[in-house]
């Protein structure tokens, strides 16, 4: 009850099962009770808070930004955040970090799947679009994604399932002492 607010922050692909884990990991948290759990998704955020801005790397970094102001908030207050968006810069990545470290704790997650295996699941048929150019700067095929060097915890997501992901966050945070 006392506990310092948190943000779990996940980088990866599109497809790469970011949203799947946040969710099974925010499901998990709520059941714990205690404090509150705020999932900003890459998707939901772009349509409430980043409505105007595309894919070029100062949109993608603006709404990065925008993304670690409220999780940074809600740390500050004592919650947790749970982000999910591609987040492909390392520096933008480092400076939300600085942004909430100031009030909490930071766990920086990439969901590994490399980019084989998202266009190979395709699950929206995005990757399709990118390879036919349909649609331009998609990140892993014409955009770039800068491989998080020394992220709190790695994630493989080939050969187990979102709520074993999310069961090993959990135990990440249990092991830092924040739930
Ligand atoms: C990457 C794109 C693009 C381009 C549209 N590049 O799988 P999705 O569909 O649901 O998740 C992707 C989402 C990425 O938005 P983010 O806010 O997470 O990106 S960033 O952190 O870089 O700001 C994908 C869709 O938007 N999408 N065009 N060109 N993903």
């Amino acid at each position: 009850r006392d506990r310092q607010g948190f943000t779990v922050f996940f980088t990866g692909l599109s497809g790469s099962g970011k949203s799947t884990i946040a969710n099974a990991l925010m499901v998990k948290l709520m059941e714990m009770g205690g404090r509150p759990v705020t999932l900003l998704d890459g998707d939901v955020v772009r349509k409430h808070l980043s409505s105007e801005l595309g894919f070029s790397k100062e949109h993608r970094d603006i709404n990065i930004r925008r993304i670690g102001y409220v999780a940074s908030e809600i740390t500050k207050n004592g919650g947790i955040a749970i982000c999910a968006p591609i987040a492909p810069y390392t520096a933008t990545r480092r400076a939300v970090r600085e942004m909430i470290e100031q009030y909490g704790a930071f766990l920086e997650v990439h969901v590994a799947t490399s980019v084989e295996e998202c266009e190979r699941r395709d699950r929206k048929g995005l990757y399709k679009l990118a390879r036919e150019g349909k649609i331009k700067e998609f990140t892993g095929i014409s955009d770039p994604y800068e491989i998080p060097e020394n992220p709190e915890l790695r994630i493989d997501t080939e050969g187990q399932d979102a709520d074993d992901c999310a069961h090993e966050v959990l135990l990440k945070l249990e092991s830092m002492g924040l739930i």
